[in-house]
């Protein structure tokens, strides 16, 4: 997969990412960590480690991700996490479906075969009302709005113009690739349990945002009709 970039964000990662990156080794590809220019410890943790470290100049983790994009210089790349929840097992198939459909790929939790043991009741529940949402305001295809476990080609990712600094980017990418016309498609994928440290999603607050972006793409894309 030698054209192909891993875009991780990590914050307080110190704990998992030496740990993803081990389990990374094999897969040949290129690796950026996008990490907060004050995180010293998550820094420190990857000395041993060969991939490209990016401090970021601004905040979030959807500023990371558009960060970590602007520097992809492969044909492909994907969003894979710090925290361990992304098992590197699908990315071979993701990278094929990819290329032989010049598509973007999306992993779900919720396929036949899939499933999650990082879910709890809550984000299970947000996961299914967000996704309908998804369905309902903006005809998406998908059948899991909310994993980022996302890969395609890096001209296209630009193309996006991501906005959103924060989790609010969840949603903005499935939203913009349909409406910029680039065709998607999905996998069944497990996610596990992050490897240890804590979680950066609030759900009731960054709930209400991801909310909040989906009513005011509809409005957004609705007027352009
Ligand atoms: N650089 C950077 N990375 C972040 C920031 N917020 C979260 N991350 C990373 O983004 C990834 C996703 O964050 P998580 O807290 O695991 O959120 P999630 O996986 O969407 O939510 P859960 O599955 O509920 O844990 C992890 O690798 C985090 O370390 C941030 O502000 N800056
Ligand atoms: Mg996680």
């Amino acid at each position: 997969m030698k054209n192909l970039t891993l875009v991780i964000p990590a914050k307080n990662e110190s704990y998992s990412l030496p740990k993803v990156l081990e389990e990374l080794k094999n897969i040949h590809c290129q690796k950026i960590i996008v990490v907060s220019k004050i995180d010293s410890e998550t820094i420190r943790s990857i000395n041993n480690y060969k991939c490209k470290i990016i401090k970021q100049k601004n905040n979030g983790y959807g500023n990371a991700l558009i960060e970590g994009i602007n520097k992809v210089s492969t044909n492909y790349l994907c969003i894979f996490n710090a925290d361990g929840s992304f098992d590197p097992k699908y990315l071979g198939a993701m990278y094929k479906k990819a290329i032989l459909n010049k598509c973007f790929v999306f992993a779900s939790r919720y396929l036949k075969t899939a499933g999650s043991a990082d879910d709890s009741l809550l984000t299970f529940i947000g996961n299914k009302i967000f996704t309908l949402l998804g369905k309902m305001l903006f005809k998406l295809k998908t059948s899991d709005i909310l994993f980022t476990y996302i890969m395609g080609e890096t001209y296209r990712f630009k193309k996006l113009k991501l906005q959103n600094s924060d989790f609010r980017i969840c949603v903005e990418i499935p939203i913009k690739i349909k409406f910029n016309n680039f065709k998607y498609d999905s996998i069944a994928s497990f996610e596990r349990k992050r490897f240890g440290g804590i979680k950066k999603v609030n759900e009731f607050v960054d709930g209400f945002l991801i909310l909040s972006e989906l009513i005011k793409n509809y409005f957004t894309y609705n007027d352009k009709k």
